[in-house]
């Protein structure tokens, strides 16, 4: 059994008000639903990246300043399945620019499937893969003394709060060098009737991505929810720029987790924090590097500007 999981369930529920973190999204079920969210027509932000990448593909490759005469580390953090990374690899590898691509991802079996996926389409390019958190990779990084770029990509940072944010940029600014560079792509601020239905789809699979947490909770922890007594509740203003998920329980009930050996009483309308999904402007960003030797040097948008791939210098 996972402890981490176990103790950070137990800190979670029994807070007030409840919450539970947005990381346990992803067992086998949730990568599953994550990979449907990303196909829904709601969920814009994976199409306008992957827009980017594919028509601004030479335009990435000037802002990042690469020379085709330096060897370069291209790092990608939370890498997936690396469908957008794979526009960029494709153009570097006809125009012989000379690089190691080395994607980290926290699960094994995802960076198996893309170094496989790599080397079928793209033979020529190197792939190392690395496996853990990228929190825990960042200080690696240092170790090398090639020019890297660092790709975080799909709003990831937005799961994160602010203070979290601002701490993992300082840290990855720490483990750059000078003139090293990282492409942040991050969803921007815009009206509620576009964000909330991407966090609210008609289908509900991203009900289904938010209650398996639940499910998981009871396979992992022998806990007893039953999720037809939750619903999935999202929220979203413009003004604040942030998306919250929540689960609320619609009856009075209790829940017993066996692995904790405790019970957890909710109340009829109670709602439990499962995700924060921040959007983003140019004060906000600047705000966050301003204590770090990170610099926006370039912005680049899709066609509707819903989404901004930042090129992000260290000085
Ligand atoms: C992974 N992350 C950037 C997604 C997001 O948009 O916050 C996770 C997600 N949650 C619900 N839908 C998608």
């Amino acid at each position: 059994m996972n402890n981490n999981f176990l103790n950070d369930v137990d800190k979670g529920l029994s807070s007030t008000p409840k919450y539970l973190l947005s990381k346990y999204f992803y067992d086998k079920k949730g990568d599953a639903l994550f990979v449907d969210i990303m196909n829904m027509p709601e969920y814009y932000l994976t199409r306008a990246e992957f827009d980017i990448f594919k028509n601004q593909t030479q335009n990435i490759i000037k802002a990042l300043q690469l020379n085709k005469n330096t060897f370069f580390e291209l790092i990608e953090l939370g890498a997936g399945d690396g469908t957008k990374t794979k526009e960029l690899l494709k153009v570097l590898d006809t125009e012989n620019y000379d690089f190691n691509y080395v994607p980290i991802d926290i699960s094994q079996n995802a960076l198996d499937q893309l170094k496989q996926s790599v080397n079928k389409e793209l033979p020529n390019v190197k792939t190392t893969t690395k496996q853990g958190d990228y929190f825990n990779v960042l200080a690696s990084l240092k170790q090398s003394n090639h020019p890297k770029i660092i790709l975080f990509l799909g709003s990831n940072l937005g799961n994160l709060s602010d203070v979290q944010a601002e701490d993992f940029l300082s840290k990855l600014s720490d483990s750059l060098r000078p003139n090293d560079k990282v492409l942040l792509g991050l969803d921007l601020i815009k009206s509620r009737d576009i964000v909330l239905p991407a966090y609210n789809d008609s289908q509900g699979i991203t009900k289904r991505f938010n209650l398996n947490l639940l499910d998981r909770i009871n396979n992992e922890l022998g806990a007893d929810f039953d999720t037809n007594t939750f619903i999935h509740q999202p929220e979203y203003t413009e003004e604040e720029g942030i998306a919250r998920s929540y689960i609320v329980s619609t009856t009075n009930q209790n829940v017993t987790v066996k692995s904790l050996n405790k019970t957890f009483h909710f109340m009829e309308g109670e709602r439990v924090h499962t995700e924060t999904s921040r959007k983003y402007n140019d004060t906000i960003l600047n705000s966050y590097l301003k204590n770090t030797s990170l610099q926006v040097i370039d912005k680049l948008m899709d066609s509707n500007t819903y989404f901004a791939d930042y090129i992000l210098d260290k000085k």
